[in-house]
């Protein structure tokens, strides 16, 4: 028998799989994929690991004793029960808690990536059902850029003008004579993005993108080989960008006419510069006591951005910080006093080195998209204040110049998310989610979140259920065909729904009288007619599947800030000025201290809990938590332990060596990790990423405190915003002392299932 290879997709790129003779799967590369990503190793070893969810289960007090607060929860075993039990216990409790309290009361915000696919998308699903049952308290924005997309509108108008039509790579190598990258241009993130791509070709541009790089950051893994490394200071970014400015300023080698005619405020920003406010000019003197790159490299880079076209990026890591507004706004200032926004491979770009997308040349089509229908429910929070809102019922927030008050949460829903990896101080989130009187997670696999719940019920992965798929800008929409038999009792996401608003009388409403094969051609043929009125052709559902894939038809827009460029009276900006706003007197009336009205150096106000600087950035070897049981996962491990990068000379002054297991601790609490010693990091920087499954023992070295048997950076991270505005993750950036591990090794549990009874 020949082996049948179907065509799938996923974060990390499209794909083909097929089943052996024993019925695993295998994968290979896209065919037309010049760079596969590197993260499709881990979906062979993690399609049928034993921490696959098998059965509904239900944690023994939360079946015994019925809901209610537990700080039981993530300690206890679970009992399998069969799908009606569980679908019947679910349903009682999300209408008894609506019945009583109202829809608010049911938190359905379920941040996560899930997997790629237009229908089967776990937090698309879920807020569908929610809202066909009345409502739910949701989140907004995402842990990616959350700063930025609150930002951004008050400076450019919209987060789309900047992120979503950022010039590609090879424009960038036509016109472009220098990136200044702060934050580097990191290739391990450039295979990934929300849908996936099918040719990767953004890590070997970011690699060699053509043009000079100047590339600042701590890290030196991030700096392209040909790029001039600037190894600064974590987290100071912001003094060099300002002492740039003031640069431009001083020398006079800033664009006056641009800035008047297509920005305000920019006379208060060169007071600010000047020193006029607070007595201290932004020099590069100044600077350099703060970010230590000489004042002089500051200077000379300064002109050299001045002497021809020049791309001013910020990594979406820089505001995953305290203050994060601060460097994307300033960068905004460099561009705009280089007059070059709106230019071919000029001005200001966010996030080349961040995702897949930014810098990929596909066409900017809207896509096959499942209806979330409304929430009439209009309370909310910030995705990152989770564990506030668990803890805090009743207290008010500031977010974006608005008061707000968190409701009170009986119920929590998850599907598709990981916040036991994704959140910061997990400490803190064991006890925020011990409020709540049932949790319940649709999971794939035993993740720290599905163990914390009360009721898991288990997911379908990609392979195991038919899909549409295709990300931002990629060439190709896929035909995702299934390729193995659900694993065990896994059920798809949709079908879970289906049953409980079956049960809560909503079936009609949140199905339409439509299986899931007939979502996909309902979405397809939609979207087909929708793209015939702009007298684009796609086939037929019939022949796009038959295919497997097609090519997705090339669409001509002009990107927001050229037209802005070209007219900018008939075509301003969505801001109050129609100008960007260098100054936002909207910002500035907000009076928040840690977001002023325009951008400034503030000195960091979170407790630093220890003389090294943690960096949590995102994993080379796996998306996010996603994978982290695969081979590429695996087999970076140290000991079976997440590695940590250390500069050798903070390992030889605390006595660690190439390859041992090591303590990363501070005041919040403890991992383990395996160290890995490189000078390509900075001294006083450890790099620790995120993903490694949280595996949460008793910490011996502290009474009531937790250590991360496997090296979760998220026990160290504060939970505290980047700032009022925002409310965005800060998790990028934590200060810990590291030593070696004394004692006996915890075993390492996150790779098999939690205890399961009956
Ligand atoms: P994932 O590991 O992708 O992480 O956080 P996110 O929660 O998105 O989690 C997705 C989960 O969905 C996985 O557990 C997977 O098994 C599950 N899943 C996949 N497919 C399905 C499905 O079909 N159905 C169901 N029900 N479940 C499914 C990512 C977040 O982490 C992000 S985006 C960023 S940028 C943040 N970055 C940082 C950082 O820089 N530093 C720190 N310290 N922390 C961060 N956290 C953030």
């Amino acid at each position: 028998m020949t082996e049948r290879w179907v065509p799938t997709t996923s974060h990390w790129g499209a794909y083909q799989a097929t089943t052996d003779a024993d019925g695993d799967v295998r994968v290979a590369p896209h065919p037309e994929d010049p760079a596969p990503s590197p993260l499709l190793r881990n979906v062979e070893g993690s399609a049928r690991h034993p921490t696959r969810v098998a059965r509904p289960a239900i944690r023994r007090s939360w079946l015994d004793n019925g809901p209610g607060p537990s700080a039981n929860r993530g300690h206890e075993e679970f009992v399998e029960v069969d799908w009606d039990t569980a679908l019947d216990l679910v349903a009682a409790q999300l209408d008894r808690v609506r019945g009583e309290s109202g829809n608010e009361a049911i938190f359905g915000g379920s941040y996560g990536w899930s997997s790629a696919g237009r229908f089967h998308h776990a937090q698309s699903q879920l807020h569908r059902f929610l809202n066909t049952i009345g409502g739910y308290t949701a989140s907004r924005n995402n842990y990616s850029f959350g700063t930025s997309q609150v930002l951004l509108p008050h400076v450019v108008g919209t987060v789309s003008s900047v992120l979503g039509y950022a010039d590609s790579w090879e424009t960038i190598r036509d016109n472009t004579d220098l990136i200044v990258a702060f934050g580097g241009l990191p290739t391990k993130n450039l295979s990934v993005t929300p849908g996936g791509v099918t040719r990767h070709t953004g890590a070997a541009a970011a690699a060699d993108p053509g043009v000079e790089v100047a590339a600042i950051s701590p890290l030196g893994a991030d700096i392209p080989a040909s790029g001039r490394w600037y190894s600064i200071a974590p987290g100071t970014d912001v003094a060099m960008q300002l002492a740039l400015a003031h640069t431009l300023l001083a020398e006079d080698l800033h664009d006056t006419a641009f800035l008047q005619r297509y920005c305000t405020g920019f006379e208060v920003v060169a007071g600010y510069l000047r020193g006029d406010p607070d007595g201290v000019a932004k020099t590069p003197e100044w600077a350099a006591e703060i970010c230590e790159i000489p004042a002089a490299d500051i200077r000379e880079l300064a002109r050299r951005m001045a002497g021809g076209r020049t791309l001013v990026n910020v990594t979406w890591s820089l505001q995953r910080t305290e203050h994060g507004e601060q460097p994307v706004w300033a960068g905004i200032l460099l561009a705009a006093m280089l007059g070059q926004i709106g230019l071919p491979g000029g001005g200001f770009g966010h996030g080349y080195g961040s995702m897949a997308e930014m810098g990929d040349s596909g066409p900017l089509l809207r896509l096959p998209t499942l209806s979330q229908g409304a929430n009439p429910v209009r309370a909310f929070i910030p995705v990152a204040r989770i564990a506030d809102l668990l803890l805090s019922p009743g207290e008010e927030f500031q977010y974006n110049g608005q008061t707000r008050t968190y409701p009170d949460i009986r119920l929590v829903y998850w599907a598709g998310g990981n916040p036991f990896h994704h959140h910061q101080d997990l400490t803190r989130l064991r006890r925020a989610f011990a409020r709540p009187e049932t949790v319940v997670v649709h999971e794939t696999h035993w993740t720290a979140t599905a163990r914390h719940a009360d009721v898991v019920l288990p997911a379908t992965t990609t392979l195991e259920r038919e899909d549409l798929g295709a990300g931002r800008r990629d060439t190709h929409l896929t035909a995702m065909h299934r390729v193995l038999d659900p694993y065990a009792e896994s059920r798809d996401d949709y079908s879970i729904f289906t049953a409980l608003a079956d049960r809560l009388g909503a079936r009609h409403a949140f199905t339409e009288g439509r299986g899931a094969r007939g979502w996909l051609e309902h979405l397809y043929e939609s979207w087909r007619a929708s793209l015939l009125d702009q007298g684009l052709e796609v086939p037929r559902f019939e022949r796009f599947w038959e295919l497997g894939r097609i090519e997705l038809p090339e669409v001509a827009e002009q990107p927001p800030l050229r037209r802005f460029r070209q007219d900018p009276d008939s075509s301003p900006l969505h801001t109050p000025s129609g100008r960007i706003e260098l100054f936002s007197a909207t910002v500035d009336g907000f009076g928040y201290p840690d977001c002023p009205g325009h951008p400034a150096w503030l000195e960091p106000q979170h407790p630093r809990g220890g003389p090294l600087h943690l960096i949590a950035n995102q994993p080379p070897t796996r998306l996010h938590s996603q994978g982290d049981v695969g081979a590429a996962s695996m087999e970076s491990k140290v000991d079976g332990r997440e590695p940590v990068t250390l500069h050798p000379e903070d390992a030889a002054a605390r006595g660690i060596t190439e390859g041992a297991v090591v303590r990363l601790f501070n005041d919040r609490g403890a991992c383990l990790a395996g160290a890995r010693l490189s000078d390509r990091v900075r001294p006083g920087v450890v790099v620790l990423p995120t993903g490694a499954w949280f595996d949460p023992k008793p910490d011996p070295k502290r009474d009531g405190a937790t250590v991360c048997a496997h090296g979760n950076p998220n026990v160290l991270t504060a939970d505290l915003p980047s700032s009022r505005l925002s409310q965005g993750c800060a998790g990028q950036h934590a200060h810990v002392d590291v030593e070696p591990h004394d004692g006996p090794l915890p075993e390492i549990t996150t790779r098999t299932p939690p205890p399961l009874g009956t």
